[in-house]
């Protein structure tokens, strides 16, 4: 199996669950400074130019929802997503918001100019994303109160989906210190050593939830 991922964006949430899995894999960092994620031989993989992509033999798998679903699939044994109908919906729940909309908030945030021409609606557009991100950063504190894990006690791939937003928040300085239940899992997930694993891959900050 093979990754294709940035440093530090939305790939590392599958980057984990490979690490997880505990078979081998490859992964293969882009070079977004040179542009590598829309260069032709890119374009092949993902025309989309973006990352996450998973190679497994012949089929390349999309989109962060259908990766994890592929994983978790793949690697039924590790018990990454509930089977059972339900909780099953709820963990796709989980996936398709974080997709759906928290990532897109955090994106405007980030880059404003890809959602208007008009630079003077930059900063606005940038604030309201962020506004929308930390709310979405509140809920899943709220849903996590008195819970280990997003679906309660079973570990799933929502976390470390959520880990990856945890992250962001962190790096940009939010306050978000009174999330006192998304700290308490970003720590969790910090004592996995395949979110070790991955953070060290990846050159990232491992006392950042401290
Ligand atoms: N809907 C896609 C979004 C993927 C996405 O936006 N990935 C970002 C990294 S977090 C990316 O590839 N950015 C490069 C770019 O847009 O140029 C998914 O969930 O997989």
């Amino acid at each position: 199996m093979k990754l294709y991922a940035l440093n530090g964006t939305c790939s590392l949430a599958p980057h984990i669950l490979l690490q997880l899995s505990g078979q081998p894999f490859e992964i293969q960092f882009l070079d977004r400074s040179k542009g590598e994620h829309k260069a032709p031989e890119y374009l092949v993989i993902n025309p989309r130019g973006k990352v996450p992509a998973l190679q497994d033999g012949g089929a390349v798998i999309l989109e962060n929802v259908a990766i994890q679903y592929y994983l978790a699939t793949r690697f039924a044994s590790l018990e990454l997503a509930p089977t059972e109908l339900q909780e099953r919906s709820r963990w796709l729940g989980y996936l398709s918001w974080f997709s759906s909309s928290v990532h897109p908030s955090f994106r405007r945030f980030r880059r404003p100019e890809l959602h208007s021409p008009v630079e003077s609606q930059w900063p606005a557009i940038s604030e309201t994303g962020k506004t929308e991100f930390l709310s979405a950063l509140g809920e899943v504190d709220a849903r996590l109160s008195g819970r280990s894990w997003l679906l309660g006690d079973s570990f799933s791939t929502a976390d470390a989906y959520a880990h990856v937003f945890n992250l962001w928040a962190r790096q940009m300085g939010f306050a978000i210190d009174h999330l006192s239940d998304l700290r308490r899992h970003g720590r969790a997930m910090m004592e996995m050593p395949a979110v070790q694993a991955a953070f060290r891959c990846e050159d990232l900050p491992l006392a950042v939830f401290d």
